[in-house]
């Protein structure tokens, strides 16, 4: 697979020399700088492009193209929302980039409660914990009914974190959520909101009452109508999965496992409507055998996102080693090698190590825990290879 790595642009302190320095072959990045739902130039499209090649790299993916929220909801304005969309497909196949990572995550992006969840060794990790999450949702968000969607133990939890919470806790919490999480991801939530619960709060009001099949449609009718120019175009689409893959917030999650895969696949049959394999997202559900999906969904796979997590009994989750966990990274390899080994590919996260957590990167997007990872996937893609009598380049 091409090693590439996520870079947030010209104002990201890990700079493209240093990755040029570690093995980094191809970049993952977007236009962060252009609002949500404007189109992406030729120009400014272009001098990224340069920018990146001027190192001698190119740039490989674009992780995301944001998907407008009314288009999830189907919003009035979707339908120019939607041209606006194609425009910048357009424009990015003019310049040479044809694989496009998006998500249709309604609202949240991904969620995680602790960003620096410590491991015994001094490292640290992104965690995602089922009661500070409905405590969150019960507490701080008070959504309406919530309570009803989680079990008598979850519950149980929620009661005794209320004992024991403070409101540094609570700031922090929802930062974890819905802000340091999102923002740079080209969220709806940045750092700046002042009153981020409440902007929150107005987000999902938008999708009161959506239905699994409704937002399914939605879904369907977006790449039906970015199909054409897809194909005229040549633009990979591949979605993210849902991270965590299970319903939150009482939403809908549309692509969290087989069947969703297999549904949306389906649903627009063409090879440019296809998958990011994100065995991190798809391993925290205790619900996926990620090799097995890994060997279903291969040739509908565009990208593919290197991590593990591990699950535990009450669902909570952490992310892992990429040696270790629940996504059999070497597996992986072998099987994404054999179907493509020019495949993108990125260690998505890593932990927060050696200082790291110091330096203010977005989180789990560290220097130093990712290049560790990436020095693990790449060991593994060297012996894979050797297995498979492929050339290393
Ligand atoms: C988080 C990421 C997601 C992902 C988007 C793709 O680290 O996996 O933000 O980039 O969901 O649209």
């Amino acid at each position: 697979m091409e090693k590439t790595w996520r870079w947030f642009g010209k104002k990201d302190k890990i700079t493209l020399s240093m990755l040029k320095q570690i093995g980094v072959e191809g970049i993952v990045t977007a236009l962060h700088d252009v609002p949500n739902g404007e189109v992406w130039t030729r120009e400014k499209i272009r001098d990224l492009r340069e920018y990146i090649e001027s190192y001698g790299m190119r740039w490989s993916v674009v992780e995301s193209l944001p998907v407008c929220e009314s288009i999830k909801y189907a919003g009035p304005d979707r339908d120019k929302l939607i041209e606006k969309y194609k425009e910048s497909l357009k424009n990015l196949s003019l310049e040479g980039i044809h694989t496009i990572c998006y998500n249709f995550m309604p609202v949240l992006d991904w969620a995680r409660t602790d960003l620096a969840h410590p491991n015994p060794d001094g490292t640290s990790n992104l965690f995602f914990s089922h009661a500070q999450f409905a405590y969150f949702d019960c507490c701080i968000l008070k959504r309406e009914n919530a309570e009803e969607q989680y079990s008598q133990e979850v519950l149980e939890e929620v009661e005794k974190l209320k004992q024991t919470m403070t409101p540094e806790d609570d700031h922090r919490l929802v930062e974890n959520i819905i802000v340091k999480t999102q923002g740079f991801v080209n969220g709806n939530i940045s750092e700046n909101d002042e009153h981020p619960v409440e902007l929150f709060r107005q987000l999902l009001d938008l999708y009161k009452g959506i239905t699994k099949d409704q937002l399914r449609e939605n879904m369907r009718y977006f790449l039906s109508a970015i199909m054409p120019t897809c194909n005229e175009y040549d633009m990979y689409m591949c979605v993210h999965p849902d991270d965590p893959p299970f319903p939150i917030l009482g939403l809908p999650r549309i692509v969290t496992c087989d069947d969703d895969i297999s549904w949306f696949l389906k649903a627009v049959d063409d090879p440019h409507n296809g998958l990011t394999f994100c065995a991190g997202s798809l391993s925290a559900g205790a619900h996926n055998n990620v090799t097995e999906l890994a060997r279903k969904y291969a040739d509908r796979t565009w990208f593919v996102h290197m991590r593990s997590c591990k699950v535990f009994p009450n669902g909570d989750f952490t992310e892992a080693s990429h040696l270790g966990g629940r996504a059999d990274l070497i597996e992986l390899a072998r099987i994404f090698e054999k179907t493509n080994p020019n495949l993108p590919m990125r260690v998505d996260h890593g932990p927060n190590m050696l200082g790291d957590l110091d330096k203010g990167y977005n989180a789990g997007y560290t220097f130093l825990g990712r290049m560790f990872a990436m020095g693990q996937v790449q060991g593994i893609l060297a012996t894979v290879d050797r297995e498979l009598g492929i050339n290393q380049k």
